[in-house]
């Protein structure tokens, strides 16, 4: 019996980095990459397995930094568990989930830490991290922050300006989280939207009748996201140049404040999500009936007479934006979603879409609105080095970890609920027909997904232990 590890030949096929798009052969070694060949060099090597790569882009497997499987909201719990949405991640081409755990008021961090441990271990398909979220900053869980960043692999920390008595962090409490975030090296992840104000708004709005889907966006202005976005800037700023990621960002006010802070050189970084970048208030929010609920999430989508679609595009260009996540959060229609039917307010906020990124992105590249070179850096490379995954994850380079998509970029893609892999009941992006296709997929080495055929199986997926933020040494 040979104990020498397996080894798989990628070849024919067009690397695709962060630095360009070159024909190469990649040696997989069991779960790693061994080396980048010349084309055809590979043919020297004595392997198990020939993967033929011709006509595909040869990716780093994706990278999608915010994800809530099963999370408990708004009464109800998000409709995709760390097998089915892991699984569908497969089919999309992402290899490498950060998952947020929750600690909320009164609980105690390690705890909750714990319980999401449990949720994930032996039901993942692919490798998976956490976020903290914490919803309760006290002293005791300040304390906790240093521990889960020096002992537990976790290096970021989710804060909320929004929903009061269930998430939400007061100024006082975000500067003294951000405090300790300087101090271990951590880095802070904001939502980043105001509150206080939302909620009178939203009182407003139900007192005067207005409980349709489209009052969720209307009760959430943009100036709002970009006000408590500069807030959040302003704190990190005092509590020491703290690591500051503004997350799900769909306001040109709010990538506005960030790119002036970046231009003063402060640590701010920032991700958007496919749905800012394709949908908006009017077309999809204030759809007939209670159809606009599929698009309740938070923050929320934007009018399309403000562009701020096109200004997401250009941050994702100029480097504002650094990440494209998903924010896969799913609902059912059915049973969920529908328990805010005559009440905005109570529909769960939330959206699937795990399974579309890459495609979603590759087609601003095939529309000219990115290069190939970004969308592998927005979906995979910066993803991995933003949260201290690299260069394990996000690259393909001899010693990483052989995570590997083959990418057919003449493929079509058609994106339905009929033939979608997550377990939610309907699309977003219901009838999209994209340019470009997943084709194979490996995660660590193993084939996990080839033309069509899901090879994957939970509990393959392993902890990744995470660093501090590489955008900052
Ligand atoms: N924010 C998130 O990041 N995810 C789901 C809900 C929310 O408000
Ligand atoms: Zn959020
Ligand atoms: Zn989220």
């Amino acid at each position: 019996m040979s104990l020498s590890p397996r080894r798989t030949l990628v070849t024919g096929g067009t690397v695709v980095s962060t630095t360009g798009a070159t024909a190469m052969d990649v040696l997989v070694e069991g779960e790693r990459i061994a080396a980048l060949l010349a084309p055809g060099a590979g043919a020297g090597f004595t392997v198990d397995t020939t993967i033929d790569a011709s006509g595909t882009y040869v990716l780093p497997g994706g990278v999608d930094v915010h994800t809530h499987m099963q999370l408990p909201f708004g009464g109800t719990e998000a409709s995709d568990t760390f097998e089915t949405g892991t699984r569908a991640a497969v089919w999309g081409g992402t290899t490498t989930i950060v998952d947020f755990a929750v600690q909320r008021t009164g609980e105690v961090v390690q705890e909750s830490l714990a319980a999401w441990h449990e949720k994930a271990a032996g039901n993942c398909a692919v490798d998976y991290g956490f976020h903290m979220i914490l919803g309760g900053v006290d002293d005791e869980a300040l304390k906790a922050m240093d521990h889960l960043a020096e002992h537990e692999g976790i290096s970021s920390f989710k804060l909320f300006m929004a929903y009061k008595g269930v998430f939400l962090s007061d100024d006082g409490q975000i500067l003294r989280a951000m405090q300790q975030a300087s101090s271990n090296g951590s880095t802070i992840m904001m939502h980043a939207e105001n509150g206080s104000a939302i909620d009178v708004l939203v009182s407003q709005a139900l007192a005067r009748g207005d409980v349709d889907p489209v009052h969720h966006g209307l009760t959430r202005p943009a100036a709002l996201e970009g006000e408590a976005t500069n807030r959040a800037i302003a704190l990190a700023e005092v509590a020491g140049d703290t690591p500051l990621y503004i997350v799900h960002v769909s306001a040109s006010q709010a990538l506005e404040r960030i790119a002036e802070a970046r231009s003063r050189g402060r640590n701010v970084f920032a991700e958007t999500c496919p749905q800012y970048l394709y949908l908006t208030l009017e077309d999809h929010l204030a759809a007939p009936g209670f159809d606009g609920a599929k698009y309740v999430f938070s923050t929320p989508l934007r009018s399309k007479h403000e562009n701020h679609a096109r200004d997401l595009w250009k941050g994702l260009r100029t480097d504002d934006l650094a990440v494209v996540s998903t924010d896969h959060c799913p609902f059912c229609l059915k049973d969920q979603k529908e328990l805010g039917r005559g009440n905005f307010a109570m529909i769960p906020n939330g959206v699937g879409g795990v399974e579309h990124r890459l495609d979603l992105v590759h087609q601003g590249v095939v529309d000219g609105q990115l290069s190939l070179q970004r969308w592998v850096e927005t979906c995979a490379t910066t993803p991995a080095r933003m949260f201290g995954m690299y260069p394990q994850k996000g690259v393909i380079a001899p010693g990483s970890d052989a995570d590997i998509v083959l990418y057919d970029p003449v493929a079509t893609t058609r994106i339905s609920a009929a033939t979608h892999h997550m377990a939610v009941d309907y699309s977003a992006f219901e009838g999209f027909e994209l340019t470009g296709g997943v084709r194979t997929v490996l995660s660590r080495g193993t084939v996990v997904l080839d033309r069509g055929v899901y090879t994957g199986r939970p509990g393959h997926g392993r902890f990744v232990r995470r660093g501090p933020s590489q955008y900052l040494r």
